[in-house]
């Protein structure tokens, strides 16, 4: 992971653009924004773009407005993509890549990273993109703003669960420190983050936890977001990102997987894992990835069939654990 190559990428373009994968999430938008403050702060140009919009609750973030999500051409020498283990994960963003004119430069921690791009900064020990761009600002000698810091911050908390995950190393503890002395607010950016949820959300998840299942004797919970569901909530799917990890705080649950039902024939799986079984391998049988705790995949059939190969799988896992 030679970050001296991609500090000097960074130092040497003047015109950049910035992207990240689709769903996007909380350490996809806020290393984004960060970083395009970072490098405005040098003078540079910088633009951010994705394919789909900034889900409701990261709306908190300073400049989120700024992330475009019209494929219009960019005048850029350098595109940085971020947190994102694979390019195809950047979607429609492609389109408006020219890789004869662009240098690419990947910064991620998925420890399923291809290392595409002309340059990368990938480590899969860091908690979250945002911690790898707090490195990037100590090389490039930024000292991080308040606001800066309260951004980076909210990306590690948004990618550890608030400190809880096994991802949460020393390192990520000491930079969160830093980040403290640089001003961000750890309540501030928790109370953003957990209690700031409109009330459509609470009252699905309350449905979707009485129908909660088990399986695998207990080692597994699953359940699933129907398109019913997400109908009478009137509940935009982008929001569902947080409701997995409450299926893994059934007690002797080591794995927990929840089903969403898109409506366009595809269902979409979240996997998480309170770290001693390998949720990124599971993922993996399905076309999917992401990390040893999270992981994700996306299967093109009914959700009754989704929900049958999936269960079957982890439970042939979970039994030879
Ligand atoms: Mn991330």
């Amino acid at each position: 992971m030679p970050i001296n190559d991609v500090t000097e990428a960074l130092v040497r373009h003047r015109r950049f653009l910035l992207t990240s994968h689709y769903n996007p999430d909380g350490d996809n938008i806020a290393s984004q924004l960060a970083l395009a403050s970072i490098l405005r702060s040098l003078n540079k140009q910088v633009a951010i773009v994705d394919q789909d919009p900034v889900p409701g609750r990261y709306r908190f973030l300073p400049g989120w407005e700024s992330i475009g999500n019209q494929m219009v051409p960019q005048n850029a020498s350098c595109v940085v993509v971020l947190d994102c283990g694979n390019i195809d994960r950047i979607g429609k963003v492609s389109d408006i890549i020219t890789p004869a004119t662009m240098e690419l430069v990947n910064i991620d921690h998925h420890v399923s990273n291809t290392l595409y791009g002309h340059f990368h900064y990938v480590d899969p020990e860091a908690s979250s993109t945002c911690e790898l761009i707090l490195r990037l600002a100590q090389k490039l000698r930024v000292k991080p703003t308040p606001e800066q810091a309260q951004i980076i911050l909210t990306g590690m908390m948004s990618d550890t669960g608030g400190f809880r995950y096994a991802s949460t190393s020393a390192d990520t503890l000491r930079a969160a420190g830093l980040l403290s002395d640089y001003g961000a607010k750890i309540a501030e950016v928790a109370e953003q983050l957990y209690y700031q949820q409109p009330i459509n959300q609470l009252k699905i998840l309350g449905e979707l936890l009485s129908r909660l299942k088990t399986g695998a004797k207990g080692k597994l919970a699953y359940m699933s977001l129907t398109q019913e569901l997400i109908k009478r909530y009137d509940f935009d799917l982008s929001e569902s990102e947080e409701f997995v990890k409450y299926a893994l705080a059934v007690k002797g649950a080591e794995v927990a997987i929840l089903f969403k039902e898109q409506g366009d024939g595809v269902i979409r799986v979240s996997f998480r894992a309170k770290g001693r079984v390998d949720v990124n391998q599971l993922a993996g049988k399905f076309g999917g990835g992401g990390h040893i705790s999270a992981a994700g995949a996306r299967l093109n059939t009914t959700l009754e069939d989704a929900v049958q190969k999936v269960v079957q799988m982890a439970e042939a896992e979970l039994s030879s654990n």
